[in-house]
């Protein structure tokens, strides 16, 4: 192919995959304006379950029936934006996140993401694995102030999940424009051969 004729063709596809991505991002704003009963807190996305209680285990269920995961909580900023709203909004109850030690005892893992739990904040003398039958993590408030605890995983309570991070079950969207990034990262390559063999 001419220089020319690639450096138009790149143009052209550069054009089309900045469109494409800007289209797709108004997407997903438009959607994440939809996605109730999905709220914004920060930078992240929360369906706060304090209706129907229920077991780690259909917690777990149910938020994926919501293209969701039980919340992992990340930092300490995303710990005290939930327990603010939670407070806030009188919301004093106990909720599942996705942590538990089933697979190795006294290691705590993320279900959403199949590494251990990046950031705890254990009430006092948790976790106790409490009759030797605690393994599953949920929030709950003491004063005010949420704190984690293991819990029987078939113990009934309720649940907060959270939507994967910017792209969301929505990535499709996104995903439109991937293989049109792929062609540009190809050209791109392609060029740099060509000037090495120039
Ligand atoms: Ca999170
Ligand atoms: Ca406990």
């Amino acid at each position: 192919m001419q220089n020319t004729a690639k450096y138009i063709l790149f143009l052209y596809l550069y054009a089309g995959f900045l469109s494409q991505t800007s289209k797709a991002e108004n997407n997903v704003t438009v959607l994440h304006k939809n996605e109730e009963p999905f709220i914004q807190i920060g930078d992240n996305y929360y369906l706060i379950n304090a209706a129907v209680k229920m077991n780690w285990f259909e917690a777990f269920l149910y938020c994926r029936s919501y293209d969701s995961d039980l919340v992992t909580i990340e930092t300490e900023v995303e710990m005290n934006s939930l327990s603010f709203y939670l407070t806030t909004n009188a919301q004093l109850k106990s909720f599942w996140i996705n942590a538990n030690d089933l697979a190795t005892k006294g290691k705590y893992m993320s279900y959403s993401n199949g590494r251990p739990v990046a950031y705890t904040k254990w009430g006092a003398g948790q976790p106790d694995n409490s009759g030797n039958n605690e393994n599953c993590v949920h929030l709950f408030a003491k004063e005010n102030i949420f704190y984690m605890n293991d819990n029987k995983c078939t113990a009934e309570i309720f649940a907060i999940c959270e939507k994967p991070n910017r792209l969301g079950s929505q990535g499709n969207d996104i995903c439109s424009t991937c293989g049109l990034k792929k062609l540009i990262e190809i050209l791109q390559n392609s060029e740099n051969v060509l000037n090495c063999r120039a």
